[in-house]
């Protein structure tokens, strides 16, 4: 397994859509191991896609473990929402592409999701609350979209002023850095 590097916004790999798999193969599942233990690694992340970490396949994890309270880990190939709830709720949400904002999203209550598992079987899984929301946001990136594109352009613009101007201080190498004018 390896740990992977997280993009963050506004880096244009988060805008692209990402590609259905074929099918899942060791390959894809070596990217669902690679994504879950970069997830385990960042702080708190609840869920990971693979756009988040340059690679343009629709592919997500999420695992929604707690302290004590321990769940499988969802794997999800080409996942797609076949029903969605007409009951929107709105909820603090926050994303590893965009460290250290939060911000209140609407959206449906419920979803049902048809995808490919691990073993490359079709399954079906009815969500509710914080996973429905989890799944929602997952899938979003896999089609180019950030939680802030939920938000007025007002509050987008300021977010990613924020993100880049952050970045010119922290990822870019000193020596490569243009001065800060
Ligand atoms: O860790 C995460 N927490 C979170 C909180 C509310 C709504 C969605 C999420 S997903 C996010 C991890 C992430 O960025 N996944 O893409
Ligand atoms: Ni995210």
């Amino acid at each position: 397994m390896a740990k992977l590097d997280i993009i963050t916004a506004p880096d244009p790999h988060l805008k692209v859509r990402s590609t259905p798999v074929e099918k899942v193969d060791d390959e894809v599942r070596r990217l669902m191991d690679d994504l879950l233990e970069t997830m385990y690694a960042a702080d708190n992340g609840v869920g990971l896609a693979a756009p988040q970490v340059r690679v343009p396949k629709r592919v997500l994890v999420i695992d929604l473990s707690r302290g004590e309270e321990v769940t499988d880990p969802m794997c999800m190939a080409n996942p797609e929402v076949i029903w969605s709830s007409e009951e929107v709720v709105s909820s603090e949400e926050g994303c590893l592409s965009v460290p250290e904002h939060y911000a209140e999203v609407v959206r449906p209550a419920s979803v049902r999701v048809r995808y490919l598992d691990r073993d490359n079987e079709i399954r079906e899984l009815d969500a509710e609350k914080f996973l429905a929301i989890c799944i929602q946001h997952e899938i979003d990136h896999l089609d180019g979209v950030l939680f802030i594109d939920h938000l007025t352009a007002i509050k987008r613009n300021m977010i990613l002023r924020k993100l880049s101007k952050m970045r010119k201080y922290t990822t870019v190498k000193p020596e490569a850095a243009a001065p800060v004018l």
